[in-house]
């Protein structure tokens, strides 16, 4: 009678008691299994795992990625440098867009889109309000409901709490590691507004904006800036009662875009309008980017702007090392509030005080 267990509920001295439990199964796991569960994976098994689409390690790895802790982007580095030789072999599309235009909508017809012509598609999302509305990535998830079905699709929300310039550089290497791990299309969304659309310019090969329908004869208060940075603008909603204050839309713009400078040398601007919702005007964008990525790699441009890119990244990563290096010099913490007095007093110049704790860091 060993393994006739009393359940948790029966008083322990009760003879009487007429329920028994059986003793759980143990599920025996597959090697694979195993190496996931373990807590700790190893560099090797992060990096085999994301080169065989194993979509637990992809996510585990992301997730290191994501973490600031030292140790962590010690590894993450390590991991990386073997993922290298394996990256760059997707077309990278960003997609921006003031909220509410319907570009998670069109993510979602657009990935099925591509998954249905055999493709392998990323979703990331670039979100700095996500701290701020909180409620973006849960609206998200069910507005991409049959994408995050699609075996061919990995979506990943954007990690909320950072700042753009820290989200924009995990952003980086996570693009890096659905590229490793076999993605031939990755979108990144992210809202319009303030600098996000700026940073993500800076690491995609492609760049959309995607509008609302308007009266057609304003520029919906997009500044004049994100709509040079476009390679494309599409006029989203282009249905039902919106269909002609869509194509007013297009009509506007597309006489705009020859007065503003090129985002992409060699590149006009494309203006277009599709329905996200009715999935019209999905297959048109495809062979825009198609048609662009021909086009930049015969020219050239896809190549240079890519190495560019590379550049940029280490500059701004160095600059905002250099900062905080700087800032957390306890010699600098330290000597900073005395400055700032001396400056108010009007002992010293603002630019003494800068040769001062330049001197005092060491840097000059
Ligand atoms: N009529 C019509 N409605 C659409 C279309 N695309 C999206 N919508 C609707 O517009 C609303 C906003 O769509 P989203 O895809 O969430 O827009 P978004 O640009 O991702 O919004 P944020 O992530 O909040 O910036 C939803 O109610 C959609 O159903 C479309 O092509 N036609
Ligand atoms: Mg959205």
């Amino acid at each position: 009678m060993n393994d006739r267990i009393m359940p948790e509920w029966a008083e322990p001295d009760n003879k009487e008691f007429t329920s028994f439990v059986m003793k759980g199964v143990k599920l025996e796991k597959n090697e694979s299994q195993k190496k996931v569960q373990r807590k700790n994976l190893e560099i090797k098994d992060y990096v085999q795992g994301v080169l065989d689409r194993n979509v637990m390690i992809i996510s585990k790895t992301i997730t290191l990625v994501e973490s600031n802790n030292p140790q962590h982007i010690e590894i993450t580095q390590q991991v990386l440098k073997d993922l290298l030789p394996h990256t760059g072999n997707s077309i990278r599309i960003g997609i921006t867009g003031p909220p509410g235009a319907g570009k998670s909508t069109f993510i979602e017809a657009f990935g099925n889109f591509l998954c249905n012509l055999g493709k392998r598609v990323a979703v990331l999302a670039i979100d700095p309000s996500s701290t701020i509305t909180g409620g973006s990535i849960l609206g998200d998830k069910t507005r991409m409901e049959i994408l995050s079905r699609q075996e061919n699709a990995f979506i990943r929300p954007s990690p909320s709490g950072g700042t753009l310039g820290g989200v924009a550089k995990k952003t980086r290497e996570t693009i890096l590691i659905c590229e490793a791990a076999g993605y031939d299309v990755i979108l990144i969304e992210t809202i319009g507004v303030g600098q996000s659309e700026i940073t993500v310019r800076s690491m995609v090969d492609f760049f959309m904006l995607m509008l609302l329908p308007g009266s057609g004869d304003e520029l919906q208060g997009i500044k004049k800036g994100v709509v040079e940075i476009a390679d494309c603008l599409v006029v989203n909603k282009a249905d039902g009662n919106y269909k002609d204050r869509a194509n007013m839309t297009k009509a506007a713009y597309s006489y705009a875009v020859h007065l503003l400078t090129q985002a992409t040398s060699g590149w006009i601007t494309e203006v277009t309008t599709c329905s996200a919702l009715n999935n019209e005007g999905i297959d048109n964008i495809w062979q825009i980017i198609n048609k662009f990525e021909q086009n930049t790699k015969s020219s050239g441009v896809f190549d240079s702007r890519r190495k560019e890119q590379l550049l940029d990244w280490m500059h701004s990563m160095l600059e905002e090392a250099l900062k905080t290096n700087f800032f957390s010099n306890p010699k600098i913490k330290s000597e900073i509030p005395n400055l700032k007095n001396d400056i108010l007093e009007a002992k010293i110049t603002p630019t003494t005080a800068v040769q001062i704790l330049l001197n005092k860091a060491g840097l000059i």
